[in-house]
Protein backbone atom coordinates (compact mmCIF):
# COMPACT_ATOMS: atom_id res chain seq x y z
CA UNK A 1 0.00 0.00 0.00
CA UNK A 2 1.43 3.33 -1.00
CA UNK A 3 1.02 6.53 1.18
CA UNK A 4 -1.50 7.54 -0.13
CA UNK A 5 -3.62 4.76 -0.14
CA UNK A 6 -3.71 4.11 3.45
CA UNK A 7 -4.17 7.98 3.80
CA UNK A 8 -6.97 7.74 1.81
CA UNK A 9 -8.01 4.46 3.66
CA UNK A 10 -7.61 6.20 6.74
CA UNK A 11 -9.62 8.56 6.02
CA UNK A 12 -12.13 6.15 4.69
CA UNK A 13 -12.35 4.36 8.34
CA UNK A 14 -12.50 7.54 10.13
CA UNK A 15 -15.50 8.59 8.25
CA UNK A 16 -16.82 5.37 8.32
CA UNK A 17 -16.81 5.59 12.49
CA UNK A 18 -17.92 8.94 12.26
CA UNK A 19 -21.02 7.51 10.35
CA UNK A 20 -21.24 5.43 13.40
CA UNK A 21 -20.89 7.63 16.11
CA UNK A 22 -23.62 9.59 14.48
CA UNK A 23 -25.84 6.84 13.71
CA UNK A 24 -27.83 8.11 16.00
CA UNK A 25 -31.47 7.21 15.55
CA UNK A 26 -32.21 3.73 16.86
CA UNK A 27 -34.40 1.94 13.89
CA UNK A 28 -37.87 2.66 13.15
CA UNK A 29 -40.13 -0.23 14.89
CA UNK A 30 -41.68 -2.30 12.46
CA UNK A 31 -45.60 -1.24 12.42
CA UNK A 32 -45.21 1.81 14.09
CA UNK A 33 -45.95 4.30 11.37
CA UNK A 34 -49.71 5.00 11.19
CA UNK A 35 -51.40 3.74 7.67
CA UNK A 36 -52.87 4.98 5.05
CA UNK A 37 -52.70 8.82 6.69
CA UNK A 38 -50.84 10.34 3.66
CA UNK A 39 -52.53 10.76 -0.13
CA UNK A 40 -50.50 9.05 -3.20
CA UNK A 41 -48.64 11.81 -4.90
CA UNK A 42 -48.12 12.04 -8.43
CA UNK A 43 -44.89 12.99 -10.01
CA UNK A 44 -45.11 16.04 -11.77
CA UNK A 45 -44.30 16.37 -15.58
CA UNK A 46 -40.83 17.30 -16.65
CA UNK A 47 -41.33 20.34 -18.80
CA UNK A 48 -39.14 21.35 -21.73
CA UNK A 49 -37.20 24.25 -21.15
CA UNK A 50 -36.24 24.61 -25.02
CA UNK A 51 -35.19 22.95 -28.27
CA UNK A 52 -32.18 22.36 -29.86
CA UNK A 53 -31.29 20.76 -33.89
CA UNK A 54 -32.46 17.20 -33.54
CA UNK A 55 -29.44 14.82 -34.49
CA UNK A 56 -29.24 13.73 -38.16
CA UNK A 57 -32.44 14.57 -38.94
CA UNK A 58 -31.27 18.76 -40.94
CA UNK A 59 -33.85 20.95 -39.91
CA UNK A 60 -35.80 19.20 -37.32
CA UNK A 61 -35.66 20.08 -33.43
CA UNK A 62 -35.81 18.04 -30.26
CA UNK A 63 -37.07 19.08 -27.38
CA UNK A 64 -34.65 19.53 -24.12
CA UNK A 65 -35.24 19.07 -20.69
CA UNK A 66 -32.61 19.84 -17.71
CA UNK A 67 -33.13 17.44 -14.82
CA UNK A 68 -30.27 18.29 -12.21
CA UNK A 69 -28.91 15.30 -9.84
CA UNK A 70 -30.04 17.19 -6.24
CA UNK A 71 -30.13 16.23 -2.95
CA UNK A 72 -33.84 17.27 -0.87
CA UNK A 73 -35.02 16.85 2.44
CA UNK A 74 -38.80 15.63 1.85
CA UNK A 75 -41.56 14.23 3.91
CA UNK A 76 -42.50 10.37 3.63
CA UNK A 77 -44.74 9.96 6.25
CA UNK A 78 -46.91 12.78 7.96
CA UNK A 79 -45.51 11.76 11.38
CA UNK A 80 -41.67 11.59 10.03
CA UNK A 81 -39.30 15.12 10.46
CA UNK A 82 -38.43 15.35 6.78
CA UNK A 83 -35.51 12.38 5.17
CA UNK A 84 -32.54 12.81 3.19
CA UNK A 85 -32.93 12.43 0.31
CA UNK A 86 -31.12 12.10 -3.38
CA UNK A 87 -33.31 12.55 -6.27
CA UNK A 88 -33.48 13.98 -9.82
CA UNK A 89 -35.14 17.46 -10.22
CA UNK A 90 -36.92 17.90 -6.76
CA UNK A 91 -38.62 15.07 -5.37
CA UNK A 92 -38.25 11.22 -5.13
CA UNK A 93 -39.65 9.81 -7.79
CA UNK A 94 -38.36 12.43 -10.07
CA UNK A 95 -40.38 14.14 -12.35
CA UNK A 96 -41.72 11.86 -15.07
CA UNK A 97 -40.89 12.20 -18.89
CA UNK A 98 -43.24 11.70 -21.59
CA UNK A 99 -42.11 11.21 -25.01
CA UNK A 100 -44.10 10.42 -28.32
CA UNK A 101 -42.40 6.70 -29.73
CA UNK A 102 -39.97 8.06 -33.00
CA UNK A 103 -40.05 11.97 -31.26
CA UNK A 104 -36.20 12.33 -29.33
CA UNK A 105 -35.24 14.68 -26.66
CA UNK A 106 -32.48 15.88 -25.15
CA UNK A 107 -31.67 15.63 -21.60
CA UNK A 108 -29.06 17.21 -19.60
CA UNK A 109 -28.56 15.80 -16.28
CA UNK A 110 -26.38 18.08 -14.53
CA UNK A 111 -24.67 16.93 -10.57
CA UNK A 112 -25.44 19.20 -8.35
CA UNK A 113 -24.70 16.50 -5.58
CA UNK A 114 -23.53 17.38 -2.01
CA UNK A 115 -19.33 16.95 -1.52
CA UNK A 116 -19.92 13.96 0.75
CA UNK A 117 -21.95 10.87 0.51
CA UNK A 118 -24.11 9.96 3.41
CA UNK A 119 -24.56 6.13 2.93
CA UNK A 120 -21.87 3.61 3.99
CA UNK A 121 -19.54 3.38 0.57
CA UNK A 122 -17.91 -0.25 0.50
CA UNK A 123 -14.59 0.99 -0.67
CA UNK A 124 -13.32 -2.64 -1.27
CA UNK A 125 -15.66 -2.71 -4.19
CA UNK A 126 -14.31 -2.94 -7.85
CA UNK A 127 -15.05 0.89 -9.26
CA UNK A 128 -15.40 2.66 -5.41
CA UNK A 129 -12.39 2.74 -4.58
CA UNK A 130 -11.08 4.68 -1.90
CA UNK A 131 -9.03 6.64 -4.42
CA UNK A 132 -12.29 7.49 -6.58
CA UNK A 133 -14.61 10.52 -5.89
CA UNK A 134 -16.82 9.50 -3.19
CA UNK A 135 -20.04 11.39 -4.76
CA UNK A 136 -20.42 10.34 -9.01
CA UNK A 137 -23.71 10.07 -10.88
CA UNK A 138 -24.77 8.69 -14.02
CA UNK A 139 -27.93 7.96 -15.68
CA UNK A 140 -29.62 5.55 -17.57
CA UNK A 141 -32.45 4.90 -18.94
CA UNK A 142 -34.00 1.68 -18.25
CA UNK A 143 -35.10 0.04 -21.63
CA UNK A 144 -34.27 2.75 -23.59
CA UNK A 145 -33.16 1.70 -27.56
CA UNK A 146 -30.49 4.42 -26.81
CA UNK A 147 -27.25 5.17 -28.71
CA UNK A 148 -23.94 4.09 -26.57
CA UNK A 149 -22.67 7.20 -25.81
CA UNK A 150 -26.23 8.06 -24.02
CA UNK A 151 -26.80 4.74 -22.30
CA UNK A 152 -25.11 5.78 -19.07
CA UNK A 153 -21.77 3.59 -19.04
CA UNK A 154 -21.59 2.56 -15.94
CA UNK A 155 -17.84 4.05 -15.62
CA UNK A 156 -18.72 7.18 -17.78
CA UNK A 157 -19.41 8.58 -13.90
CA UNK A 158 -18.92 12.55 -13.04
CA UNK A 159 -19.00 14.35 -10.48
CA UNK A 160 -20.63 17.30 -8.62
CA UNK A 161 -20.18 20.38 -10.95
CA UNK A 162 -20.30 18.38 -13.96
CA UNK A 163 -23.28 17.80 -16.79
CA UNK A 164 -23.93 15.26 -19.58
CA UNK A 165 -26.56 15.66 -21.93
CA UNK A 166 -27.73 12.81 -23.44
CA UNK A 167 -30.05 12.64 -26.56
CA UNK A 168 -32.65 9.63 -26.56
CA UNK A 169 -34.36 8.67 -29.96
CA UNK A 170 -37.36 6.71 -28.90
CA UNK A 171 -37.15 4.75 -31.74
CA UNK A 172 -39.41 1.69 -30.38
CA UNK A 173 -42.80 1.25 -28.94
CA UNK A 174 -44.79 2.52 -26.17
CA UNK A 175 -43.45 1.30 -23.15
CA UNK A 176 -42.93 2.41 -19.31
CA UNK A 177 -39.45 2.75 -19.05
CA UNK A 178 -37.66 4.35 -15.97
CA UNK A 179 -34.59 6.30 -15.58
CA UNK A 180 -31.98 5.88 -12.52
CA UNK A 181 -28.25 6.11 -11.17
CA UNK A 182 -25.81 3.75 -13.36
CA UNK A 183 -22.66 4.39 -11.45
CA UNK A 184 -20.09 1.97 -11.00
CA UNK A 185 -19.79 0.42 -6.96
CA UNK A 186 -22.34 2.69 -6.03
CA UNK A 187 -25.72 2.69 -7.42
CA UNK A 188 -27.07 0.92 -4.57
CA UNK A 189 -26.88 3.42 -2.92
CA UNK A 190 -27.78 6.02 -5.21
CA UNK A 191 -30.73 4.85 -6.47
CA UNK A 192 -31.59 3.83 -2.36
CA UNK A 193 -30.85 7.69 -2.23
CA UNK A 194 -33.65 8.04 -4.44
CA UNK A 195 -32.30 8.75 -7.87
CA UNK A 196 -34.99 7.22 -9.95
CA UNK A 197 -37.73 8.18 -12.19
CA UNK A 198 -40.48 7.49 -14.74
CA UNK A 199 -40.05 7.66 -18.59
CA UNK A 200 -43.35 7.11 -20.70
CA UNK A 201 -43.07 6.09 -24.48
CA UNK A 202 -46.73 6.45 -26.48
CA UNK A 203 -47.98 6.42 -29.70
CA UNK A 204 -51.14 6.82 -31.43
CA UNK A 205 -51.73 3.14 -32.14
CA UNK A 206 -52.02 2.68 -28.10
CA UNK A 207 -54.09 5.77 -27.67
CA UNK A 208 -56.58 4.83 -30.33
CA UNK A 209 -57.15 1.53 -27.51
CA UNK A 210 -58.84 4.09 -25.16
CA UNK A 211 -57.68 2.54 -22.10
CA UNK A 212 -57.97 4.54 -19.26
CA UNK A 213 -56.24 7.59 -19.59
CA UNK A 214 -55.73 10.98 -17.77
CA UNK A 215 -55.96 11.69 -14.37
CA UNK A 216 -57.14 7.34 -14.57
CA UNK A 217 -53.78 6.81 -15.66
CA UNK A 218 -51.55 6.21 -12.44
CA UNK A 219 -47.90 5.89 -12.25
CA UNK A 220 -46.58 3.66 -9.14
CA UNK A 221 -43.17 3.61 -8.18
CA UNK A 222 -42.62 1.05 -5.61
CA UNK A 223 -39.59 0.24 -3.06
CA UNK A 224 -39.10 -0.94 0.12
CA UNK A 225 -36.89 1.09 2.90
CA UNK A 226 -35.63 0.69 6.43
CA UNK A 227 -36.04 4.25 8.31
CA UNK A 228 -34.52 5.43 12.01
CA UNK A 229 -36.90 7.19 14.58
CA UNK A 230 -36.03 10.47 13.15
CA UNK A 231 -37.49 9.67 9.56
CA UNK A 232 -33.69 8.96 8.05
CA UNK A 233 -32.65 6.67 5.88
CA UNK A 234 -31.34 3.66 7.24
CA UNK A 235 -28.90 0.95 4.50
CA UNK A 236 -27.59 -2.33 6.23
CA UNK A 237 -23.73 -2.58 7.18
CA UNK A 238 -21.99 -6.35 7.12
CA UNK A 239 -20.54 -5.45 10.74
CA UNK A 240 -16.94 -5.60 9.37
CA UNK A 241 -16.72 -1.56 8.84
CA UNK A 242 -13.27 -2.21 5.57
CA UNK A 243 -16.26 -4.47 3.82
CA UNK A 244 -19.84 -2.98 4.88
CA UNK A 245 -21.51 -4.28 1.73
CA UNK A 246 -24.60 -6.64 1.91
CA UNK A 247 -25.93 -8.90 -0.19
CA UNK A 248 -29.58 -7.75 0.22
CA UNK A 249 -30.79 -4.88 1.31
CA UNK A 250 -34.51 -5.03 2.24
CA UNK A 251 -37.03 -2.77 4.50
CA UNK A 252 -40.29 -2.85 5.98
CA UNK A 253 -41.29 0.74 4.79
CA UNK A 254 -43.42 0.13 1.84
CA UNK A 255 -43.10 3.31 -0.45
CA UNK A 256 -45.21 4.22 -3.24
CA UNK A 257 -44.20 7.28 -5.31
CA UNK A 258 -42.03 8.46 -2.55
CA UNK A 259 -44.64 8.05 0.69
CA UNK A 260 -44.60 5.15 3.15
CA UNK A 261 -48.02 3.37 2.90
CA UNK A 262 -50.22 6.03 0.64
CA UNK A 263 -53.61 6.10 0.39
CA UNK A 264 -55.49 6.96 -2.96
CA UNK A 265 -58.76 8.16 -3.56
CA UNK A 266 -60.45 6.03 -7.09
CA UNK A 267 -63.40 6.73 -8.41
CA UNK A 268 -65.60 3.30 -9.17
CA UNK A 269 -64.49 2.91 -12.65
CA UNK A 270 -61.45 1.42 -14.53
CA UNK A 271 -57.95 2.75 -13.73
CA UNK A 272 -54.74 1.80 -15.71
CA UNK A 273 -51.61 1.41 -12.99
CA UNK A 274 -48.08 1.60 -14.83
CA UNK A 275 -46.26 -0.04 -11.94
CA UNK A 276 -42.98 -0.17 -11.87
CA UNK A 277 -40.60 -2.27 -9.11
CA UNK A 278 -37.90 0.45 -7.93
CA UNK A 279 -36.93 -1.78 -5.15
CA UNK A 280 -33.03 -2.67 -4.80
CA UNK A 281 -33.44 -6.15 -3.87
CA UNK A 282 -37.66 -7.21 -3.20
CA UNK A 283 -39.45 -8.84 -5.62
CA UNK A 284 -43.33 -7.32 -5.13
CA UNK A 285 -45.87 -9.94 -5.17
CA UNK A 286 -49.09 -7.86 -5.56
CA UNK A 287 -52.72 -8.40 -4.89
CA UNK A 288 -55.96 -7.06 -3.95
CA UNK A 289 -56.82 -7.07 -0.48
CA UNK A 290 -60.48 -7.97 -1.00
CA UNK A 291 -59.55 -11.00 -3.34
CA UNK A 292 -60.21 -9.34 -6.59
CA UNK A 293 -58.84 -10.58 -10.15
CA UNK A 294 -57.71 -7.23 -11.63
CA UNK A 295 -55.86 -7.57 -15.58
CA UNK A 296 -52.69 -7.14 -16.71
CA UNK A 297 -52.01 -5.54 -20.19
CA UNK A 298 -48.46 -4.77 -20.61
CA UNK A 299 -45.21 -6.11 -18.86
CA UNK A 300 -41.65 -4.55 -19.29
CA UNK A 301 -41.63 -3.21 -22.71
CA UNK A 302 -45.00 -2.63 -23.71
CA UNK A 303 -48.43 -3.99 -23.91
CA UNK A 304 -49.18 -7.75 -23.79
CA UNK A 305 -51.07 -9.34 -26.95
CA UNK A 306 -54.28 -10.15 -24.65
CA UNK A 307 -55.06 -8.80 -21.23
CA UNK A 308 -54.48 -11.63 -18.83
CA UNK A 309 -56.60 -11.91 -15.79
CA UNK A 310 -54.73 -12.34 -12.41
CA UNK A 311 -55.35 -12.31 -8.72
CA UNK A 312 -51.23 -11.36 -8.15
CA UNK A 313 -48.79 -10.56 -10.40
CA UNK A 314 -45.16 -10.81 -9.50
CA UNK A 315 -42.64 -8.19 -10.04
CA UNK A 316 -38.58 -8.44 -9.56
CA UNK A 317 -36.52 -5.44 -9.23
CA UNK A 318 -36.55 -3.17 -12.29
CA UNK A 319 -39.81 -5.09 -13.57
CA UNK A 320 -42.67 -3.49 -14.90
CA UNK A 321 -46.86 -4.22 -14.94
CA UNK A 322 -49.25 -2.47 -16.84
CA UNK A 323 -52.63 -3.10 -14.61
CA UNK A 324 -55.87 -2.67 -15.23
CA UNK A 325 -58.26 -2.06 -11.63
CA UNK A 326 -62.26 -2.15 -12.23
CA UNK A 327 -63.49 -0.29 -9.20
CA UNK A 328 -66.92 -0.36 -10.68
CA UNK A 329 -69.69 -1.29 -7.78
CA UNK A 330 -66.97 -0.90 -5.23
CA UNK A 331 -67.91 2.72 -3.79
CA UNK A 332 -67.74 3.15 0.21
CA UNK A 333 -64.93 0.00 -0.17
CA UNK A 334 -61.53 0.25 1.39
CA UNK A 335 -59.48 -1.88 -0.42
CA UNK A 336 -55.36 -2.48 0.49
CA UNK A 337 -52.79 -3.36 -2.51
CA UNK A 338 -50.84 -5.97 -1.17
CA UNK A 339 -47.50 -7.53 -1.42
CA UNK A 340 -47.29 -11.36 0.63
CA UNK A 341 -47.75 -10.17 3.97
CA UNK A 342 -46.82 -6.69 3.43
CA UNK A 343 -50.04 -4.06 2.95
CA UNK A 344 -48.54 -1.58 0.13
CA UNK A 345 -51.12 1.55 0.14
CA UNK A 346 -54.73 1.86 -0.15
CA UNK A 347 -57.48 2.63 -2.49
CA UNK A 348 -60.33 4.32 -0.83
CA UNK A 349 -63.68 4.09 -3.60
CA UNK A 350 -65.56 6.80 -4.05
CA UNK A 351 -68.69 7.41 -6.72
CA UNK A 352 -68.03 7.67 -10.03
CA UNK A 353 -68.30 11.36 -10.91
CA UNK A 354 -68.96 10.57 -14.31
CA UNK A 355 -69.29 7.70 -16.96
CA UNK A 356 -66.37 5.26 -17.63
CA UNK A 357 -65.76 5.53 -21.38
CA UNK A 358 -62.49 3.65 -21.38
CA UNK A 359 -61.86 0.00 -23.03
CA UNK A 360 -60.19 -3.27 -22.49
CA UNK A 361 -59.93 -4.28 -25.67
CA UNK A 362 -59.42 -7.99 -26.07
CA UNK A 363 -56.96 -7.77 -28.37
CA UNK A 364 -53.86 -5.05 -27.71
CA UNK A 365 -50.99 -5.29 -29.32
CA UNK A 366 -49.92 -8.07 -31.73
CA UNK A 367 -46.23 -9.88 -29.76
CA UNK A 368 -44.97 -11.89 -33.15
CA UNK A 369 -43.03 -14.90 -31.69
CA UNK A 370 -39.22 -14.86 -32.50
CA UNK A 371 -38.87 -18.52 -33.41
CA UNK A 372 -35.77 -20.33 -31.73
CA UNK A 373 -34.41 -21.34 -35.59
CA UNK A 374 -33.53 -17.58 -36.09
CA UNK A 375 -31.09 -17.37 -33.50
CA UNK A 376 -27.17 -17.31 -34.98
CA UNK A 377 -25.99 -19.23 -31.62
CA UNK A 378 -26.90 -19.74 -27.83
CA UNK A 379 -25.01 -18.39 -25.32
CA UNK A 380 -24.90 -20.51 -22.04
CA UNK A 381 -23.95 -18.31 -19.20
CA UNK A 382 -24.10 -19.22 -15.71
CA UNK A 383 -24.96 -17.34 -12.48
CA UNK A 384 -22.23 -17.81 -9.51
CA UNK A 385 -22.21 -16.92 -5.89
CA UNK A 386 -18.92 -17.23 -4.18
CA UNK A 387 -18.89 -17.73 -0.96
CA UNK A 388 -16.37 -17.34 2.30
CA UNK A 389 -15.64 -20.24 3.98
CA UNK A 390 -17.53 -18.96 7.21
CA UNK A 391 -20.59 -19.40 4.25
CA UNK A 392 -21.02 -15.65 4.05
CA UNK A 393 -21.58 -14.16 0.44
CA UNK A 394 -18.71 -12.56 -1.14
CA UNK A 395 -19.63 -11.99 -4.89
CA UNK A 396 -21.58 -12.60 -7.46
CA UNK A 397 -20.84 -13.48 -11.05
CA UNK A 398 -21.83 -13.29 -14.51
CA UNK A 399 -20.25 -16.59 -16.48
CA UNK A 400 -17.17 -16.74 -13.72
CA UNK A 401 -16.08 -13.40 -15.04
CA UNK A 402 -15.57 -10.20 -13.54
CA UNK A 403 -16.24 -6.76 -14.52
CA UNK A 404 -13.45 -5.69 -16.08
CA UNK A 405 -12.36 -9.03 -17.42
CA UNK A 406 -12.05 -8.58 -21.81
CA UNK A 407 -15.66 -8.44 -23.05
CA UNK A 408 -16.68 -12.27 -23.98
CA UNK A 409 -20.36 -11.13 -25.69
CA UNK A 410 -20.12 -9.55 -28.79
CA UNK A 411 -23.20 -9.91 -31.07
CA UNK A 412 -23.60 -8.54 -34.35
CA UNK A 413 -25.94 -6.27 -35.16
CA UNK A 414 -29.36 -7.21 -36.44
CA UNK A 415 -28.29 -10.96 -35.24
CA UNK A 416 -30.71 -13.27 -32.74
CA UNK A 417 -29.36 -14.97 -30.20
CA UNK A 418 -30.88 -16.64 -27.67
CA UNK A 419 -28.53 -16.18 -24.10
CA UNK A 420 -29.46 -19.18 -21.75
CA UNK A 421 -29.04 -18.16 -18.10
CA UNK A 422 -27.51 -21.31 -15.98
CA UNK A 423 -28.63 -19.92 -12.28
CA UNK A 424 -26.33 -22.15 -10.00
CA UNK A 425 -27.32 -19.90 -7.02
CA UNK A 426 -29.81 -20.15 -4.18
CA UNK A 427 -31.72 -16.38 -5.44
CA UNK A 428 -33.39 -15.30 -8.32
CA UNK A 429 -31.77 -12.80 -10.33
CA UNK A 430 -33.51 -10.19 -12.55
CA UNK A 431 -31.46 -9.77 -15.55
CA UNK A 432 -31.58 -7.43 -17.87
CA UNK A 433 -29.62 -6.14 -21.27
CA UNK A 434 -29.32 -2.88 -21.89
CA UNK A 435 -30.60 -1.54 -25.90
CA UNK A 436 -32.83 -4.79 -26.61
CA UNK A 437 -35.91 -6.36 -26.18
CA UNK A 438 -36.49 -9.71 -25.58
CA UNK A 439 -38.93 -12.95 -25.36
CA UNK A 440 -38.75 -15.19 -22.91
CA UNK A 441 -38.43 -18.97 -24.27
CA UNK A 442 -38.51 -21.00 -21.32
CA UNK A 443 -37.34 -21.80 -17.78
CA UNK A 444 -36.23 -25.47 -17.25
CA UNK A 445 -34.85 -26.71 -13.34
CA UNK A 446 -31.15 -28.52 -13.51
CA UNK A 447 -29.13 -29.82 -11.06
CA UNK A 448 -26.49 -26.69 -10.31
CA UNK A 449 -23.88 -29.23 -8.50
CA UNK A 450 -23.29 -31.51 -11.01
CA UNK A 451 -22.81 -28.24 -12.95
CA UNK A 452 -20.80 -26.51 -10.81
CA UNK A 453 -18.01 -29.44 -11.00
CA UNK A 454 -18.31 -30.62 -14.71
CA UNK A 455 -20.12 -27.69 -16.49
CA UNK A 456 -22.32 -30.47 -17.67
CA UNK A 457 -26.41 -29.79 -17.53
CA UNK A 458 -28.32 -32.11 -16.33
CA UNK A 459 -32.30 -31.44 -16.38
CA UNK A 460 -33.98 -32.87 -13.65
CA UNK A 461 -37.40 -31.08 -15.31
CA UNK A 462 -39.69 -30.19 -18.11
CA UNK A 463 -39.39 -26.61 -20.13
CA UNK A 464 -41.82 -24.58 -18.34
CA UNK A 465 -42.83 -21.60 -20.83
CA UNK A 466 -43.23 -17.99 -19.81
CA UNK A 467 -46.51 -16.85 -17.77
CA UNK A 468 -49.16 -15.28 -19.82
CA UNK A 469 -48.39 -12.39 -18.42
CA UNK A 470 -44.97 -12.78 -19.48
CA UNK A 471 -45.37 -13.27 -22.75
CA UNK A 472 -44.44 -9.87 -23.89
CA UNK A 473 -41.43 -7.93 -24.59
CA UNK A 474 -39.25 -8.08 -21.89
CA UNK A 475 -35.80 -6.47 -21.35
CA UNK A 476 -35.81 -7.94 -17.56
CA UNK A 477 -36.15 -11.43 -17.08
CA UNK A 478 -36.24 -13.92 -13.63
CA UNK A 479 -33.71 -16.47 -13.82
CA UNK A 480 -34.96 -18.03 -10.98
CA UNK A 481 -32.67 -20.61 -8.97
CA UNK A 482 -31.50 -23.65 -10.01
CA UNK A 483 -33.41 -22.76 -13.15
CA UNK A 484 -31.88 -22.72 -17.20
CA UNK A 485 -33.78 -19.07 -18.16
CA UNK A 486 -33.68 -19.24 -22.07
CA UNK A 487 -34.45 -15.74 -24.12
CA UNK A 488 -34.28 -15.18 -27.47
CA UNK A 489 -33.08 -11.38 -28.12
CA UNK A 490 -32.11 -9.36 -31.15
CA UNK A 491 -29.26 -7.37 -31.11
CA UNK A 492 -31.05 -3.62 -32.65
CA UNK A 493 -30.45 -0.25 -33.03
CA UNK A 494 -26.59 0.87 -32.40
CA UNK A 495 -23.47 -1.15 -32.16
CA UNK A 496 -21.35 -0.36 -29.27
CA UNK A 497 -20.31 -1.07 -25.82
CA UNK A 498 -23.71 -1.70 -23.35
CA UNK A 499 -23.93 -4.19 -20.42
CA UNK A 500 -26.00 -6.56 -19.38
CA UNK A 501 -26.26 -7.11 -14.96
CA UNK A 502 -28.50 -8.60 -12.38
CA UNK A 503 -30.89 -5.73 -11.02
CA UNK A 504 -30.92 -6.51 -7.06
CA UNK A 505 -28.79 -3.46 -6.83
CA UNK A 506 -26.51 -5.34 -4.73
CA UNK A 507 -25.21 -8.01 -6.71
CA UNK A 508 -24.70 -5.43 -9.38
CA UNK A 509 -22.26 -3.24 -7.24
CA UNK A 510 -20.63 -6.37 -6.50
CA UNK A 511 -19.41 -7.74 -9.73
CA UNK A 512 -22.99 -9.56 -11.35
CA UNK A 513 -22.32 -6.83 -14.45
CA UNK A 514 -20.78 -7.41 -17.17
CA UNK A 515 -19.72 -5.38 -20.35
CA UNK A 516 -21.27 -6.40 -24.29
CA UNK A 517 -20.68 -4.98 -27.09
CA UNK A 518 -23.04 -5.01 -30.07
CA UNK A 519 -20.42 -5.56 -33.41
CA UNK A 520 -20.99 -4.59 -37.07
CA UNK A 521 -22.66 -7.35 -38.71
CA UNK A 522 -20.28 -9.40 -40.66
CA UNK A 523 -19.98 -8.63 -44.61
CA UNK A 524 -21.93 -11.37 -46.14
CA UNK A 525 -19.15 -13.44 -48.77
CA UNK A 526 -19.81 -12.22 -52.62
CA UNK A 527 -19.81 -15.32 -55.35
CU1 LIG B 1 -28.59 -11.07 -8.56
Amino acid sequence: MTRREFVHKAAGLAAVAAGKARAEAPALKPGSLAKFVDPLPIPEAAKAIGVRPAPGQPGAKAPVYRIAMREIRAKLHRDLPATRLWCYGGSVPGPSLEARSGQGLYIDWPNELPPRHFLPIDHSLHGAEASTPEVRGIVHVHGAKAPPESDGYPEDWYVPGKSRTYFYPNRQEPAALWYHDHTMGINRLNIYAGMFGLFLIRDDVEDALHLPGGRFEIPLLLCDRSLREDGQLDYPVSGDPARPWVPEAFGDVMLANGKAFPFLEVEARRYRFRVLNAANGRFFRLSLGNGRSFQQIGTDQGLLPAPVTLERTLLAPAERADLVIDFSGLAGEQIVLRSDSFEVMQFRVVPAKSEDRSLVPPALRPVPKTRESSAARTRPLALIERMSLKGESMEMLLNGTPWHAPVTEKPALDSTEIWSFINTTDDSHPIHLHLVRFQILDRRRFEPFIYLNSREIHYTGPAVAPAAEEAGWKDTVRADPHMVTRIIVRFEGYIGRYVWHCHVLEHEDNEMMRPYEVIEAPVAPTT
